[in-house]
């Protein structure tokens, strides 16, 4: 019975989740901007610290919880966790993997057929009345036989090129190495990838090793007729440089799930009927999130109990 340990609940958490921690755990609510340094002194008992996906302190939370030993993540991208400084103090890290893989997949290749179809955009004519008063829609650009390029062959990027292999010309990657067991073909040099591709789907982790990745030089290569889609990180891409070749027509249109500054979207992009727009939710099916949910809360159990954690990070 571990209902007395101490777990903070950090940040806003579902409601199925929290049912979850607080049938198993004396849960403690913690805002993610809460200060570590003023934190109430029985927080600073916490054992457990549970979170969206951002500990948004990074190292100062930690700090600040001298009993902390496990920090559960509802998201299967760590980049916003000092993971490190997890490390070195024995605070053990999970995520969670797989269970969201085929939604973030299936998100991105949806946002790849809105936008190079033009879906968003002709759905506002018929709705405004453009298409009933005879104006003009513009052609869109096909998506059947096109050169596929995955930034990224993890798991996120093996499901999507899987989706796409029945439509796509080729199926090309790149990666910081090759993969021995992938049949696609690899290309090493960031910039060949993307001259060689007519469509870049973003599927990297984030944080520092991928920041800006996608930059003015990459957009040039991928060059007047591409499309790019970002279900990944908004850290990926150099976001200005983004804006300013979808602005000069430099690339053709992009589909993004994440932004640089979520929830804050370079306001350029709102009259831009080249680009999509979704408000991070390549996992954010009833059904994943559930699932994601019940990972976090196998990952604690596993914690709590002394066993090996389920999905671990650190
Ligand atoms: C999360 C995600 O919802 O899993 C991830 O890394 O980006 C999403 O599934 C988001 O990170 C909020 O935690």
């Amino acid at each position: 019975d571990h209902r007395a340990i101490p777990v903070i609940a950090y940040g806003p958490l579902s409601d199925y989740l929290m049912a979850g921690l607080k049938s198993r755990f004396h849960v403690l609510e913690v805002a993610a901007d809460a200060d570590p340094a003023a934190l109430d002194p029985a927080v600073k008992d916490a054992r457990a610290l549970v979170s969206f996906g951002a500990v948004g302190a990074g190292a100062a939370i930690m700090d600040a919880l001298p009993r902390l030993e496990m920090i559960g993540l509802f998201s299967v991208g760590y980049d916003k966790v000092d993971v490190d400084h997890a490390r070195a103090k024995g605070i053990r890290v999970s995520n969670t993997p797989d269970v969201l893989t085929d939604d973030v997949a299936d998100l991105a290749v949806g946002l790849l057929f809105a936008t190079a179809r033009n879906i968003a955009a002709y759905d506002r004519m018929v709705r405004s009345g453009a298409w009933a008063r005879g104006e003009g829609v513009p052609l869109s650009a096909r998506v059947t036989g096109r050169r596929i390029g995955i930034l990224g062959l993890g798991r996120i990027g093996r499901a999507i090129a899987a989706r796409l292999e029945p439509v796509a010309g080729e199926i090309l990657y790149h990666n910081r190495r090759p993969q021995a067991d992938a049949h696609y073909r690899y290309i090493a040099d960031r910039i060949d990838f993307a001259r060689q591709s007519d469509v870049i789907m973003v599927a990297t982790s984030g944080g520092a090793e991928t920041s800006r990745l996608v930059d003015a030089e990459m957009l040039e290569a991928l060059g007047p007729k591409g499309v790019i889609v970002n279900i990944s990180r908004g850290s990926v891409i150099d976001e200005d440089a983004l804006v300013a070749a979808l602005t000069d027509r430099r690339i053709a249109g992009a589909g993004l799930d994440v932004f640089a500054n979520e929830p804050h979207v370079p306001a350029a992009l709102f009259d831009m009927d080249q680009v999509v727009l979704q408000p991070h939710q390549g996992s954010a099916t009833v059904e994943t999130r559930q699932a994601m949910a019940d990972l976090v809360l196998a990952n604690l159990d596993a914690w709590a109990s002394g066993r090996p954690l389920v999905t671990p990070v650190a």
